[in-house]
């Protein structure tokens, strides 16, 4: 019983992952279902570390040194709590289980809650970074017990990714399901991500009348500012790259409907369940939900649209300056929406999730990472108690400076007839935020009017009712 860790489920994510630790110099105890799958890592990879191939689950659980430590990277749902019940009866108390698959953090917490009451730790992880980030290192977001991520912590650090400034792109993010809630909104801010740099490729080609490589040339200009990140580096690369079989621009030939397997379609569910307004993120499931319904679509390519002339060169390039400015505002007001769910997940849960760290660990590794993330932990390492984003004095700034070009390329992309639903549900949530009064107060009178669902005032504390059926005088509802 020697090796340090084990990894069951190898396939692309446990395979990667277990030679991420073999690599840093952990004997890594290796099981899946399909016996071929251990056999072909241990044929392919031996050189790279020391790897002890089980065939049975009893083989794997003996192989590992105590406390037991067991990386479970099967598919998500009911093949996970299967595996989970197959190992948790070969384990001792003080073992740890880490699921490392893309679970939702419901399941996280029970499954957490039914391990804990036979004395096993489980820690619910978070990885992101595809099957690249596996090998070369992930951001890793792990929750569960203190106990069980000091004893993970070394190994954990050493294959993760690492930030620009050295840091190891792991933290203990919470109790129980803590990791998966953030690596669920980590995915939703992603699917938003992606939504508003589509919108600006959109107006960028249709509006002023740039080809892909012009278009890629421009996100490569981008990628060297304040938006330099991953998703606007393969950008460019995609939109650069022609299509081998007619010599297309690539992004011409793939057909246009957006698949999704659900963890931005999670993000939203969870935003309702827990009251905070995620609108950039539900625009961007929506928007890849729209584009999937060729029905509605093909019925519906009759509808009129505006007579709108392509810009001309120079106005063209104005343009191009101001959808910048427009992506980066509706960024901020993106990324602000995504925190402020992880803190409402983490008050409604008792988290206590630092939303700095997080940032922290999302500065390299995972699908958002960018330099943008750096300043997101440095806005909440300046000020634990910020309250929201926004709040922050910098992109505050940032975001008042770009608000006039914002306005100008959401009316322009409207004059066009091009949608924008990310681009203009950040804008419309940006003014909300700043209203000094909103038409709520309208929606307060008529509830109060169809269902005495009563009301509360400016000028004086309670709830109160109008009779609107009758004499109209008001009534105090406490
Ligand atoms: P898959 O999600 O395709 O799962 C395949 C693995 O699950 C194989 O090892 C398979 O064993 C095993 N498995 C299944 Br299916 N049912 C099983 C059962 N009833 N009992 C035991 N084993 C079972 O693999 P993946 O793409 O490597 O992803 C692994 C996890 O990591 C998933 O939860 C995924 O959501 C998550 N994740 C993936 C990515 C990514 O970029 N792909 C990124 C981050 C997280 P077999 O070989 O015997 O069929």
């Amino acid at each position: 019983s020697s090796a340090h860790i084990g990894v069951t489920g190898l396939a692309v994510m446990g395979r990667n992952l277990a030679r991420n630790f073999a690599r840093n110099g952990y004997t890594v105890a290796l099981h899946n279902r399909t016996v071929s799958r251990t056999r072909d890592l241990v044929r392919d990879f031996s050189d790279e570390g020391s790897f002890i191939a089980a065939e049975t689950a009893e083989e794997f659980v003996a192989a590992l040194e105590r406390p037991r430590r067991l990386v479970i990277m099967v598919k998500a749902g009911a093949p996970t709590d299967a595996v989970i019940d197959e190992f948790a009866a070969l384990l001792e108390p003080g073992d740890v289980i880490i699921d490392g698959g893309n679970a939702h953090y419901a399941d996280t917490r029970r499954r957490e809650k039914a391990m804990r009451e036979r004395g096993l730790h489980f820690v619910g992880t978070g990885i992101s970074g595809g099957e690249e980030g596996a090998l070369h290192g992930p951001s890793i977001m792990p929750g569960g017990s203190a106990e069980a991520y000091d004893s993970l912590r070394p190994m954990l650090e050493s294959i993760a990714a690492k930030a620009p400034d050295g840091t190891p792109c792991t933290t203990h993010v919470g109790p129980d399901g803590a990791g998966h809630f953030v690596k669920m909104v980590h995915n939703g801010i992603e699917y938003a991500d992606m939504q508003l740099i589509g919108e600006a490729y959109h107006l960028l080609r249709d509006v002023a009348g740039y080809s892909p490589d012009r278009i890629a040339e421009t996100f490569r200009e981008w990628n060297t500012g304040r938006l330099d990140s991953y998703l606007i580096e393969i950008t460019a690369e995609v939109l650069s790259h022609s299509d081998g079989a007619t010599g297309q621009p690539f992004v011409d030939v793939v057909a246009d409907e957006a698949e999704q397997k659900g963890t931005g379609r999670w993000t939203v569910q969870t935003a309702l369940d827990l009251g905070v307004p995620v609108s950039g993120i539900a625009e961007a499931v929506f928007a890849r939900s729209l584009s999937g319904h060729a029905d509605l679509r093909s019925a519906s390519s009759h509808l009129a649209g505006p007579a709108a002339a392509a810009l001309s060169p120079d106005d063209a390039e104005r343009f191009a300056g101001q959808v910048e400015q427009a992506l980066y505002a509706s960024k901020i007001t993106s990324y602000a929406q995504g925190w402020n769910m992880i803190s409402s997940g983490s008050q409604e849960y008792g988290w206590e999730i630092d939303p700095g760290a997080v940032a922290a660990i999302w500065r390299a590794g995972c699908i958002i990472r960018a330099v943008f993330l750096d300043r997101i932990r440095a806005a909440f390492a300046g000020r634990p108690d910020l309250p929201t984003l926004l709040a922050d004095e910098h992109f505050s700034k940032e975001i008042g400076d770009a608000q006039g070009d914002w306005r100008t390329v959401v009316a322009t992309a409207v004059q066009h007839g091009i949608p924008v639903p990310g681009f203009s549900a950040a804008l419309a949530s940006y003014d909300s935020l700043r209203s000094a009064r909103l038409p709520a107060s309208l929606t307060q009178g008529q509830r109060d009017f169809f269902g005495a669902h009563t009301y509360r005032r400016t000028d004086r504390d309670g709830s109160f009712h109008t009779l609107w059926g009758g004499d109209r005088s008001e009534l105090s509802a406490d």
